[in-house]
């Protein structure tokens, strides 16, 4: 019988979440940085197998404290990965010393489920790595734990080999061919916000939202025009560089990753637009389809 399971992958901002998303799935869907609060969606990533398929959600990492509405709309998608989820991954970082409790309250009162995966123990010794497991058995009072290396992929398997246990008997619910039913406009908005991270530093990649604006597919060749939202006009001089160095470089650097995802030859377009204080409204999170309308 083929097994089916919607899995939500949850944590503290840059705990891994993404990385593993994209190490399950062999591929890189998601966007990943070593900045706090990379996701600010719900998306989701599909496992094709024989006999099965296995829907992650990659979900935003969990903040105790939101300081504005966008921060409270992705709680609100984490929320709803718990809600609908069979199964959970509550992912752990090795490397942080954050205190465990909301993690601790998800889990003890998730009505589905939970696997505790220990990521970044590619940084550890072994024997840390088993005094680790000794404390989140205690802590968690779980035997469902798995050290795992999202970055290196490793026994990132048994991880996935636990879900399928768990998963319940049902038809698939996508096509078993695509890896995601996220569209592509969005997905490569995200691979711009992705090197908008690497490439500034402090506030823009905060402030910084990237909607397409259009999209052509044309004979071999893909035309994109994206503009990128920022919150005040000072961090538009930063991100256009000296005579336009910087968004050059950005644009080149998000091209090739395209181009890589799309298996196509890509022209793309970046534009600079203000909207101020866009993470504290609600019409402009609304537009950006962050609020549901
Ligand atoms: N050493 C090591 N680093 C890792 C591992 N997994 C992820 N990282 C790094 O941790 C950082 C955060 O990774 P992400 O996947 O963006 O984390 P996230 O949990 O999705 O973060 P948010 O989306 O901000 O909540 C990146 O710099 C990753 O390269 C791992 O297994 N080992
Ligand atoms: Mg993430």
């Amino acid at each position: 019988m083929f097994k089916t399971a919607f899995i939500s992958i949850i944590g503290f901002p840059n705990a891994g979440k993404s990385t593993l998303l994209n190490a399950i799935l062999g591929d890189k869907l998601v966007i990943t940085n070593k900045k706090a609060q990379t996701t600010r969606r719900r998306i989701k990533g599909i496992l094709n197998e024989p006999g099965y398929q296995l829907v992650f959600s990659d979900t935003p990492g969990i903040i105790e404290h939101s300081a504005y509405l966008l921060q409270d709309q992705m709680m609100k998608a984490v929320h709803e990965s718990l809600e609908d989820a069979d199964v959970l991954v509550v992912l752990i970082d090795a490397l942080s010393e954050d205190p465990w409790d909301s993690l601790k309250e998800i889990a003890k009162s998730a009505e589905q489920p939970v696997l505790i995966a220990i990521n970044k123990t590619d940084k550890l010794k072994q024997n840390d790595v088993l005094l680790l497991i000794e404390k989140v058995h205690q802590e968690f009072e779980s035997d469902k734990i798995i050290p795992l290396s999202a970055l290196k992929s490793n026994n990132v398997d048994a991880l996935v080999n636990e879900i399928k246990e768990l998963a319940p008997e049902h038809p698939p619910f996508y096509d078993e061919d695509i890896i995601s039913d996220e569209n592509v406009r969005f997905l490569v908005s995200e691979m711009i916000r992705e090197k908008l991270l690497q490439q500034f530093e402090k506030e823009i990649p905060y402030s910084a939202e990237v909607e397409i604006n259009e999209y052509f597919e044309e004979d071999g060749i893909d035309k994109i025009y994206a503009i990128i939202y920022l919150e005040r006009d000072s961090q538009k001089g930063i991100v256009i560089g000296t005579k336009g160095a910087a968004i050059k470089k950005l644009g080149t650097a998000a091209r090739v990753d395209i181009e890589k995802f799309l298996g196509k030859k890509v022209f793309l377009d970046l534009s600079i637009k203000i909207r101020k204080n866009w993470r504290k409204e609600e019409l402009q999170l609304k537009r950006f389809g962050y609020i549901k309308k």
